[in-house]
């Protein structure tokens, strides 16, 4: 892991893929075929990438109950307990509707309103998590969504998806499920086939091919965000114990190749004891590839001055997941202003968040915590604005609505105001 000494402006080293234009030119024919022929395209393309031949798209009642029996009772019940934490988080997260009326009855107002349908992408491979599908689910729900589906790439051999996948979707209650993956799913989500119903916003992670597609439906669709691989930064200063440092970093570098992680820290005896700590725990880790690659290209630890220049350069990192383990995490709460979720002190932990507390892990990557925010139950809402104007309150107003038509060269708009009152 490289120890950098941490400058000004630092150019930091992003994963960051945008896709060729071969790629990008292979997403648009997939969708525009799917477009054009449902259902035969579908297929079509399932043969051709997942290398089976599929004869229902739509995951039968008879593989969701297969998979009950393929996990055990302890791994349903903890997917259980999860979920219950991640429906008690976002209930808080509901926006009401509101109104107002002033004395000459002017009436103004918000209504909220959730997406009819949503559909959630479940990427394959090692990324099949049932913790995304929990997460995705659970806010649509909340917001109260009433068409919810998921698509999922199915297996090379036996043309299913991962049971805990499958528990996780109907634990949460949801049942239209759908084994399609890649370009050919979000282009049968955006404009519908003869199985798979359209839907109004897309949401989930997936591969280069499926972030491009949902990049090319966007507009036609709403999506939820491009996500990059997981990040983590932490925040540490000599109190932190190297260990769990060191843990914390791999828990992240074990999602991804170009997964992200990175130690901010004042203290160079820390630095060197979790570079120490991370390539003695890396050589025990069951995916020690993976992440022993992620740590070689993307990870790094930064030695700073001071805590104020560790701050700094975490908010010009913008990091997906960042922890402060520090003496006093309460009292670096107010100077972040740029990360997806913040993990305060040594019990707080990534997974913590990944799985359990409640919060969505589904979070602004590749520093777009600048703007971005988790995806949340306002994802899955929309709102509609509500004038009400009485007579009385026209009457106050007309002219200057008139005058501002006539500012933009506009003469019918003012005369439909002044319509009223001649
Ligand atoms: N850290 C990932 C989420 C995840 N971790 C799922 C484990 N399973 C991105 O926030
Ligand atoms: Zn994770």
């Amino acid at each position: 892991m490289k120890l950098l000494k941490a400058t000004p402006n630092l150019s930091i080293q992003r994963s960051v893929d945008g896709g060729t234009d071969e790629q990008r030119a292979a997403v648009q024919s997939i969708i525009a075929d799917v477009r054009k022929n449902g259902d035969a395209a579908v297929l079509k393309y399932t043969e051709k990438f997942d290398g089976i031949t599929l004869s229902s798209i739509m995951a039968t009642a008879e593989e969701i109950e297969e998979a009950y029996t393929l996990l055990e009772e302890e791994q349903k019940e903890i997917i259980q307990r999860a979920a219950a934490n991640i429906r008690a988080f976002h209930e808080k997260q509901r926006t009401q509707s509101w109104i107002t009326t002033d004395a000459d009855g002017t009436t103004l107002g918000q209504k909220v309103t959730p997406l009819d349908s949503a559909g959630l992408y479940v990427p394959g491979g090692t990324a099949a998590y049932p913790s995304s599908v929990l997460m995705n689910v659970i806010p649509a729900q909340v917001a109260g969504v009433s068409k919810i589906v998921i698509t999922s790439p199915p297996d090379r051999t036996t043309g299913k998806l991962p049971p805990a996948v499958l528990v996780a979707a109907n634990e949460a209650g949801v049942t239209e499920i759908y084994k399609v993956g890649g370009a050919q799913a979000i282009g049968a989500l955006a404009y519908g086939t003869e199985t798979i119903p359209s839907v109004d916003k897309i949401t989930g992670p997936g591969n280069i091919y499926v972030a491009l597609a949902k990049r090319e439906v966007y507009g036609d669709v709403d999506i939820d965000m491009i996500a990059g691989p997981s990040e983590i930064v932490v925040l540490a200063d000599e109190t932190a114990l190297p260990n769990e440092v060191a843990a914390d970093l791999l828990s992240q570098a074990e999602h991804d190749e170009r997964a992200c992680a990175i130690l901010v820290t004042d203290s160079m005896m820390l630095a060197e004891n979790v570079k120490l700590e991370v390539e003695k725990q890396l050589k025990t880790l069951p995916r020690k590839e993976i992440a022993a690659s992620s740590i070689e290209n993307y990870g790094a630890i930064y030695v700073t001055d001071s805590m104020d220049e560790a701050v700094d350069l975490v908010n010009q990192l913008a990091p997906e997941h960042l922890e402060l383990l520090t003496a006093e995490p309460m009292t670096l709460l107010g100077s972040i202003r740029h990360a997806g979720a913040i993990f305060m002190g040594r019990y707080s932990s990534e997974p913590v968040g990944d799985y359990f507390a409640g919060p969505n892990h589904v979070l602004p990557t590749n520093g777009t915590a600048r703007f971005s925010s988790p995806l949340s139950v306002d994802d899955f809402v929309k709102k509609s604005s509500i004038i009400y104007y009485s007579e009385k309150a026209l009457r106050k107003n007309a002219e200057d609505i008139a005058a501002f038509a006539r500012m933009e060269g506009l003469e019918a708009h003012a005369r439909a105001v002044e319509s009223r009152f001649k």
